[in-house]
């Protein structure tokens, strides 16, 4: 394009670009992912938790939590472009002071039971398996009244907000709070819904417990390549669960490799149980219980048990994608 450098020149002059010279790098033939797929084993982060547990104090801490931070999106602490996962944990005796921010999450229990999350004045029993939500702008906070440790991950659409630069975050005391916090949410029209064959009914708005998941899976028929997948929907609309975050429990039948597809969207996949290996790109990932891995959009990816009981819980930016007609997903 040497024949116009003295056009350019003056364009730059005005604040102006070609797009000619560069058209095909902003306009690509297809997705071309910064990030890669990546692991973390439930091996490798047991004794970092133990460490921040014994180490941080909930009084210096807003939340003990760990973020998944993929080297891709450095210094950002993001897990995939647009999802962040974390682990959280929390102590028996422990709390975890009420706040809101306009940063939808979810947590899905990894370990222990007996601790509460209330979602705009609502209690949630956190217990294995089960998904709690809180949706953007909803007060949330988190106690351990039993009496072991609670270990949960966390999903959050923080890169997504921080992109649409609308972070927002309030605090406030604890005293009568949850009682004005149901009132003032008036607005909320989620209500659950009944059973179908595919979707999953909350017991509260918020709640999934891990019981109606696999009851949902109990009642589904296996596809061609032996899986059964279930999606957590929004009891008012059977949509996603948030509009920026989007979940599936995926059984898997041992020994048959599911079908390979690759999609616009990201996943981070938590090991519900039992263990198995996952293609993703040219990554092969070993997995067990409570390993965490990343499958990065347009990624080809195939995933295969070596147990009967293997499950994985799937958050993902589907939803959004859907939501901005952005979605395309391809199958082998
Ligand atoms: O538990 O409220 O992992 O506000 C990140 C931000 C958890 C929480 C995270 C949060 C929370
Ligand atoms: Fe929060």
């Amino acid at each position: 394009m040497n024949e116009y450098t003295d056009l350019v020149d003056a364009l730059a002059q005005s604040n102006l670009l070609p797009l000619w010279d560069r058209y095909m790098t902003l306009l690509t033939r297809e997705p071309n992912p910064s990030d890669w797929p990546i692991n973390w084993s439930w091996e490798a982060l047991q004794p970092l938790i133990a460490r921040a547990t014994e180490e941080v104090c909930m009084a210096d801490a807003e939340r003990r939590v760990l973020l998944l931070a993929h080297p891709a999106f450095s210094p950002h602490p993001y897990t995939t472009s647009n999802l962040t996962g974390a682990l959280q944990v929390l102590q028996p005796g422990e709390h975890a002071e009420p706040h809101r921010h306009t940063v939808a999450a979810l947590r899905f229990v990894m370990e222990g039971d007996g601790a509460t999350t209330w979602v705009d004045g609502q209690p949630c029993e956190m217990a294995e398996g089960d998904l709690i939500l809180t949706p953007s702008w909803s007060w949330h906070e988190h106690a351990n009244e039993g009496d072991r440790r609670v270990i949960w991950f966390d999903g959050l659409d923080l890169p997504l907000a921080h992109h649409l630069r609308s972070v927002f975050l309030e605090f406030r005391q604890r005293s009568g709070a949850l009682e004005r916090a149901t009132k003032e949410r008036t607005g909320d029209q989620r209500q659950p819904t009944s059973l179908t064959s595919v979707d999953v009914p909350a017991s509260t708005p918020f709640h999934y417990p891990r019981a109606s998941i696999a009851a949902a899976l109990d009642e589904l028929s296996r596809r061609a390549d032996g899986s059964r997948e279930v999606r957590y929907t929004n009891g008012a609309n059977g949509g996603p669960v948030l509009p920026t975050l989007d979940c599936y429990a995926l059984r898997l039948q041992s020994q048959v490799t599911t079908r390979a597809y690759r999609s616009t969207s990201s996943a981070i996949a938590v090991v519900a149980q039992g263990c198995g290996t996952s293609c993703v790109g040219d990554k092969t990932i070993n997995w067990k219980k409570n390993d965490i891995f990343t499958i990065p959009h347009w990624h080809w990816v195939t995933h295969r048990a070596e147990t009967d009981d293997a499950q994985l819980f799937l958050m993902t930016d589907r939803g959004l994608l859907d939501a901005m007609e952005y979605l395309r997903i391809e199958y082998e």
